[in-house]
């Protein structure tokens, strides 16, 4: 996918409004950086749903600084704010080469969040890279979703393995990763259900498939894929921990960025857990999506 600044600032504009727009209001209603800007900016950044101990933790570093490098005028304010939330993100991974093949990624969140919409976007951006891209349709609780999924295979061109109704999950994944190797594709992409009876059998479930992939393919999946919807909030935080703790999630897919004004849930997510968000969703398309660069980050949100 190519990176447009405009198109994150475009995605980020709710977000924008309800962080540098009030920081601005704010910062123009007082010259200097004291305790009342910072309780102010504290509260702003807790309402963008940065969560309060990030928050915290966020205008501690900065009132440090201010006092190091002596900054008083507020109109700086937004400059120290910007070094912070780039602190709490982190560096940033670099994208990683998928050294093996096929490079296995199982795709796991809640009902609604967008699992299939985003499988649907990777799929056709590895595929535009020249990749061959197989996607398995393991959510097969609902025969809907395993329509839904063949529906965006068949129109960004990718191929899809099905499965019988209420075939086993795991042995979908199974039956598509053996036939990803014997045919040499690049990447196989999993669909999973997001609602079973109990969050214990969903978790059971997702378990066996990841136990099964790695028995059709040693070491795989390589990848574990959380997708969290922007727009739930703080209730975000507590699916991460719940799947993070059943499939050891190894990144997050950040979808609906574009429909919140509480985009800042990510900034939260990065201080919390030691899982990089690596995707962020801003719309509906499929080439509505980027690889979050948390400097790009920073810089489309506060400009
Ligand atoms: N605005 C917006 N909508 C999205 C995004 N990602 C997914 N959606 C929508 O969210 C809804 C649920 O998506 P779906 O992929 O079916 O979720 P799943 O149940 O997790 O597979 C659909 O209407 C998608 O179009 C996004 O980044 N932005
Ligand atoms: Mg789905």
């Amino acid at each position: 996918m190519k990176f447009s600044l405009d198109k994150l600032k475009a995605g980020l504009t709710k977000t924008k409004g309800s962080l540098l727009g009030k920081i601005s209001q704010a910062v123009g209603l007082r010259p200097k950086i004291d305790q009342e800007l910072l309780d102010q900016l504290e509260e702003i950044l807790i309402k963008a749903d940065v969560g309060p101990s990030t928050s915290g933790k966020i205008i501690e570093g900065l009132k440090e600084r201010s006092r190091k490098d002596k900054i008083e005028d507020s109109d700086r304010l937004i400059e120290l704010l910007k070094t912070q939330v780039a602190a709490v993100l982190g560096a940033g991974d670099a994208p990683a080469d998928h050294l093996s093949s096929p490079y296995v990624i199982m795709m796991v969140g809640v009902n609604g969040t967008g699992k299939t919409t985003s499988i649907a976007k990777l799929a056709k951006d590895f595929s535009d890279q020249g990749k061959k891209v197989l996607v398995a349709a393991c959510d097969t609780f609902r025969a809907a979703a395993v329509e839904q999924l063949s529906v965006w295979a068949e129109r960004v061109g990718v191929e899809v393995v099905k499965s019988q109704p209420n075939q086993d999950p795991a042995s979908v994944a199974f039956d598509a990763i053996k036939s990803a190797c014997a045919r040499n594709l690049d990447l196989v992409i999993a669909d999973t259900a997001g609602r079973l009876h109990t969050k214990v059998n969903l978790m059971e479930e997702l378990k066996k498939i990841k136990r099964v992939m790695g028995k059709a393919l040693p070491g795989a999946p390589h990848e574990v894929l959380l997708v969290i919807d922007a727009t739930t909030g703080q209730n975000g935080l507590s699916q991460v921990r719940m799947f993070k703790e059943a499939v050891d999630v190894t990144g997050i897919f950040l979808t609906k960025l574009d429909g919140t004004a509480k985009g800042g849930i990510m900034i939260g997510i990065a201080d919390q857990f030691n899982i990089p968000v690596k995707y962020i969703g801003l719309g509906e398309k499929p080439d509505d999506f980027q690889r979050f660069d948390p400097a790009r980050f920073v810089e489309a949100l506060f400009s």
